[in-house]
């Protein structure tokens, strides 16, 4: 999930699940659940929690109106390297910086040593910088096949990818994951959080973060 409610524990600004272990081949679907919220999903590194990585992908902005209950923007990402830790924060700057406030996640981070999503995330609380969105389908170790969305109606989008944007959709050939289809699976986890997202992971095999942000709508 890609926010939360503010009533939510933890507040409205995180990734719920925050940290996760994806395999090759693995669609993993953000949601932006969280309502009213504003959010990306943008990759960063280790060393640079809160600036977007050179060549990571991106969602740019999804903004989701108060008292949205369903129809949320998905995004799905393929996982390619599962050698290689992931980390993504969100780019949104208002009310509040959302990166510094603790607003990141990781796929396939280590869970002993150093670079843990604990520390990736202690790192973020600590930076001051907080870079603006490069719309790009494709990342490191991952990529997306076609724009988040559905950014109609209510949602609005800013700096969002398209497949001509990024050319990512050259790749597409190679994305011949298993999952894709099964994306839709994703909509049953609920706006609750963790643990229906949880759930959601062992029936699915896929992946959901939400997120969620005080009504801001980026201009
Ligand atoms: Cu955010």
């Amino acid at each position: 999930m890609v926010g939360q409610d503010a009533s939510a524990q933890g507040g409205a600004l995180q990734f719920s699940p925050s940290s996760i272990t994806a395999p090759n081949g693995t669609v993993v679907t953000f949601v932006w659940q969280g309502s009213p919220g504003n959010h990306t999903v943008t990759q960063s590194s280790f060393a640079t929690p809160c600036s977007p990585l050179t060549g990571g992908f991106d969602s740019g902005y999804i903004f989701v109106p108060a008292n949205t209950t369903g129809g949320f923007p998905t995004w799905n990402l393929t996982i390619t390297n599962d050698q290689e830790p992931i980390w993504f924060f969100c780019a949104q700057h208002l009310p509040v910086p959302h990166c510094p406030a603790g607003m990141v996640g990781a796929i396939n981070a280590p869970t002993t040593g150093t670079k843990t999503f604990d520390a990736f995330q202690s790192a973020a609380k600590a930076a001051t910088d907080s870079g603006v969105p490069v719309p790009a389908l494709s990342g490191s170790a991952a990529f997306a096949t076609a724009a988040p969305g559905p950014i109609t109606g209510s949602f609005s989008g800013l700096l969002n990818p398209t497949a001509s944007v990024s050319g990512a959709a050259s790749q597409s050939s190679g994305a011949s994951a298993p999952g894709a289809s099964g994306a839709s699976g994703a909509s049953g986890s609920g706006p609750s959080g963790t643990g229906n997202a949880a759930s959601g992971v062992a029936a699915s095999g896929l992946f959901t973060f939400v997120a969620a942000l005080l009504g801001v709508t980026l201009m």
